[in-house]
């Protein structure tokens, strides 16, 4: 017998061996210990049920604070909240736009599982702009805001409806922010520095719930049009990598890769959003997923023109993002 043979035998009896001891060891005692809390399956986002709530804001006219539009929608929100099992609170106040004018806002608050420690806030303005200041034609009348303002809530209203269904394992809180878009109109000269965003902006500066910290925030701003893009936002990578990233790779995951690409945009791309200041002012990281395009350095041709109507809403978006955020959700314990 050559050494060769020797060793090959050696080695045969030590695996054979070896695949005993491995036997006997995934063979316990007692058999694994069940997970503490059970994995919930994430449910079906339904593209046309966020559609049919994104129309039915777009028909009470534009959700310019101070007009009857505004008032009304705000009912419909909070009532439509309610009906899905939340425990709602809407925080009134009047807040001064960078012109002077004197804004009655709302920012209406839905909590599911009010008495589950942890949680995440999912959020979007439901508020639309006064002007159309980037159109050519009738810039002085407000927009449909079907895009800017009826997307991110259609989305999270369509999750309201499932979390109703189906209780995940967190809490969670979706909040709509008021006079996000009231902010500098073009060409005008203000010195009002923070002029977007008062409804979060008062929020943050008054809290309406006592010792609220989420585990994160997820912000949904424009994420209805056709063909969006959602680039990885400077503030959101600032304050909240991790949540991108989780996101990211959970959109990536589902498919939507071609919705959020894999492009960073730079400090000087930062986007003056509602996440800025559940960031800044309320300590709590959040993100936004807002389409824009990193190229030509845009929101799109339809940004605060008469184009924001119903015809630029897809689908297909809304179920990228609704899907995406849901399993997200579903995915926590
Ligand atoms: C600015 O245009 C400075 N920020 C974008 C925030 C925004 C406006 N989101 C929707 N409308
Ligand atoms: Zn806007």
């Amino acid at each position: 017998m050559g050494k060769k043979l020797s060793i090959l035998v050696l080695n045969l009896a030590f695996l054979v061996s070896c695949g005993g001891e491995e036997k006997a060891k995934i063979q316990p005692a007692h058999k694994e210990k069940p997970r503490e809390i059970a994995r919930v399956t994430t449910p079906v986002f339904n593209q046309d049920s966020a559609y049919q709530f994104i129309q039915a804001q777009v028909d009470f006219g534009p959700r310019v604070p101070n007009t009857e539009a505004h008032r009304n929608c705000a009912t419909w929100l909070e009532t439509t909240l309610k009906s899905y099992g939340a425990t709602t609170l809407v925080q009134e106040a009047v807040v001064t736009a960078f012109n002077g004018d004197r804004l009655n806002m709302k920012n209406i608050i839905a909590q599911f599982s009010p008495e589950k420690t942890k949680r995440v806030m999912l959020f979007a303005h439901w508020d639309t702009r006064p002007v159309a200041d980037k159109d050519t034609q009738r810039k002085s009348e407000p927009i449909d805001g079907a895009n800017d303002g009826g997307s991110g809530v259609g989305v999270l209203l369509e999750i309201a409806r499932q979390l109703h269904q189906t209780e995940p394992n967190i809490g969670v809180d979706i909040i709509l922010f008021d006079a996000e878009d009231y902010g500098t109109f073009e060409g005008s000269i203000s010195s009002m520095k923070d002029s977007w965003c008062l409804g979060s902006q008062y929020w943050a500066e008054n809290p309406p719930i006592a010792n609220y910290r989420p585990a994160y925030g997820i912000l949904l701003d424009m994420v209805g049009a056709a063909n969006a893009q959602f680039p990885k936002e400077y503030i959101s990578m600032y304050h909240a990598r991790k949540v991108v990233e989780k996101v990211w790779t959970t959109a990536k995951k589902l498919g939507y890769g071609n919705y959020f690409i894999e492009k960073e945009l730079s400090q000087y791309q930062a986007i003056t959003d509602d996440h800025l200041y559940v960031n800044a002012l309320a300590n709590i990281p959040s993100i936004d997923i807002i389409s824009y395009d990193p190229i030509e350095n845009t929101f799109g041709d339809f940004h605060h023109t008469h184009e924001d109507n119903m015809d630029i809403i897809d689908k297909n978006t809304l179920k990228a993002v609704g899907q995406t955020v849901l399993e997200v959700v579903y995915q926590e314990q």
